[in-house]
């Protein structure tokens, strides 16, 4: 199992939406503009249209008394949220059999790939797996030095390119291969940030695949998708377009304790279904929480 020790940390500007909420229910009744007003916010904060549509009908058909306080709607509002959020809340198993699992993380620039990828070394590392990482970002310039500096940190093996942009994919392989001969329970993959637009960029992560599925027909075993909160209704693309591509098997959702307004996470729970792992709040090695679908739908609406 996946352990996490980070607390409750989500500092959702979405307080906004639960601000907003309080404000809308303070001095008015549950009546149709009090319904549109609440839909407005939702949409303002990223949510989309069909769950903002979504969970208006449900506020409709509920029928509450006309002057219900906030913190019954409050109440309601955070059980329908949970509802959508429940089928994505996932435990990322990372020791399993297959070994080494090997995981790679996917996202645009800046994302929080490197980041994640040191805390959940961290956290692998202190339930006793063999960690090995691998700089496949032969791109950005400083991009292995600053994964080398978590590999230390965290006290793990490190997989580095053997030039200037090397291919990424043949750093891969080194990986994989070094990984298997040395008996590495877990390998985690960092890649290079791209606009999910850029084709040419995208096909190297194909790359990536098949030159690891020429070590092991199973490998690898996650193609993560690493989102920032604060994208809004761009990740949606990002989650359609790298899904094409590799095939998102989850998400780590990152940066949910600064301005982001975390809506966009019922957006994309709705759309794509796919497993939440985890949720990034901050920097620091220890600032990674398992996603819980109560818990944040309480944040959200500012329980
Ligand atoms: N507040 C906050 N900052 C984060 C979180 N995760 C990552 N960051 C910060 O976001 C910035 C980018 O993180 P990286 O891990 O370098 O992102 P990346 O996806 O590897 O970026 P590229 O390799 O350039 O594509 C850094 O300053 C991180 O410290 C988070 O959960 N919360
Ligand atoms: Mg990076």
């Amino acid at each position: 199992m996946f352990k996490f020790f980070s607390k409750s940390k989500i500092a959702l500007e979405s307080s906004k939406i639960s601000q907003a909420i309080s404000q809308i229910f303070t001095h008015k009744k549950l009546d149709a503009a009090t319904l549109e007003e609440l839909e407005d916010t939702l949409l303002a904060n990223d949510v989309g249209f069909e769950v903002a549509a979504e969970i208006i009908a449900r506020l409709r058909a509920a029928h509450f008394e006309k002057n219900i306080d906030g913190s019954e709607i409050k109440k309601f509002l955070a059980a329908e949220i949970e509802k959508i959020l429940k089928p994505c809340q996932a435990s990322l198993n990372l020791v399993s059999s297959a070994k080494p699992h090997v995981v790679i993380f996917n996202g645009v620039n800046g994302a929080g790939k490197t980041t994640t990828i040191g805390k959940v070394a961290s956290n692998l590392k202190n339930q006793n797996q063999k960690i090995l990482i691998a700089a496949c970002d032969t791109f950005r310039a400083g991009a292995a030095q600053q994964l080398e500096i978590w590999a230390k940190r965290v006290g793990c093996e490190i997989i580095l390119p053997q030039k200037e942009n090397d291919d990424p994919a043949s750093v891969a392989y080194r990986a994989l291969d070094f990984a298997k001969k040395n008996n590495f329970d877990v390998l985690l993959i960092d890649t290079a940030g791209r606009l999910q637009n850029k084709q040419h960029l995208m096909d190297e992560l194909k790359k990536i695949n098949a030159v690891l599925k020429k070590i092991d027909v199973s490998a690898p075993h996650e193609n993560l998708l690493i989102l920032d909160a604060t994208t809004g209704q761009n990740a949606k693309s990002q989650m359609e377009i790298f899904n094409q591509i590799v095939g998102i098997s989850g998400l780590i959702i990152t940066k949910l304790d600064g301005t982001s307004k975390g809506g966009i996470i019922l957006a994309l729970a709705k759309k794509f279904n796919k497993p939440i792992y985890a949720i990034g709040v901050g920097e620091k090695i220890e600032d990674l929480q398992e996603f819980d679908a109560g818990n944040f739908a309480r944040n959200l609406v500012g329980l």
